[in-house]
């Protein structure tokens, strides 16, 4: 069984664990920190990224998990990977056993797809983006990369959620509809029309937040 190391060591770290435990076919040596802590689900701290980077680059154990959520940026998130690519680490599509993918759907490296997701055919979801817990995605959606689509997101038929952007829980994008890169999303809110400038926006139906 080949070994994994997850990246970060709070919330959205514990639900990663928790699923990678599910699957079994990864041996998780740790998790990485920039604070001391206490184990989580029984897998231990290993210390922090420069500390792990050093210790396991060109080694076998190079498979990585990213562990940290994304809410207003995805910054942090794209510096991490950068950082752990460029010391040959890799970043496996991870997909809880407890989802739905239908036939014709891909999904890209380092994406991490929690418990009873739903996707339907013909859908692309990009690379190391979230796809929350039950959220849904249906037919020929396309997804970038750095992408959060949080908790009982609906997505309907067609529906484009361009890079780096986040829709929060339980919000709904109406069929065809298109997300421009860069925005937020607020909780609870109906996307009923295209957004092609990045922002803030919040409500139903949405509105740009100023
Ligand atoms: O550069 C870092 C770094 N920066 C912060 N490297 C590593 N390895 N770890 C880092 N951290 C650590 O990430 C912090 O010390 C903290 O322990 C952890 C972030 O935990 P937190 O629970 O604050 O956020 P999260 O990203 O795990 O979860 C958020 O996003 C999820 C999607 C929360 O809002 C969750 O509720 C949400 N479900």
């Amino acid at each position: 069984m080949e070994n994994i190391i997850v990246i970060g060591g709070g919330g959205h770290a514990k639900v990663v664990i928790s699923i990678l435990k599910k699957l079994g076919n990864y041996n998780i040596l740790g998790f990485t920190e920039i604070e001391s802590s206490e184990p989580i689900l029984g897998i231990n701290n290993i210390g922090n990224d420069d500390f792990v980077i050093e210790k396991y680059s060109n080694t076998s154990t190079n498979n990585i998990a990213l562990g940290i959520g994304q809410i207003k940026t995805h910054e942090l998130r794209k510096n991490l990977v950068s950082k752990y690519m460029n010391a040959g680490f890799i970043f496996p599509t991870i997909i809880s056993p407890n989802a739905t993918i239908n036939e014709s759907v891909n999904i890209g490296n380092g994406t991490i797809v929690m418990d009873n997701v739903a996707i339907n055919t013909c859908s692309n979801i990009g690379s190391y983006s979230i796809i929350n817990t039950s959220s849904i995605i249906e037919h020929d959606c396309k997804i970038g990369n750095f992408v959060h689509i949080a908790p009982g997101v609906t997505l309907s038929g067609e529906v484009v959620i361009e890079s780096n952007t986040f829709i929060g829980a339980g919000s709904t994008v109406a069929n065809s509809v298109s997300v421009s890169e860069n925005c937020i999303i607020g909780a609870g809110s109906l996307v009923r029309k295209n957004i092609s400038q990045s922002g803030l926006y919040v409500g139903n139906p949405v509105k740009k937040y100023k």
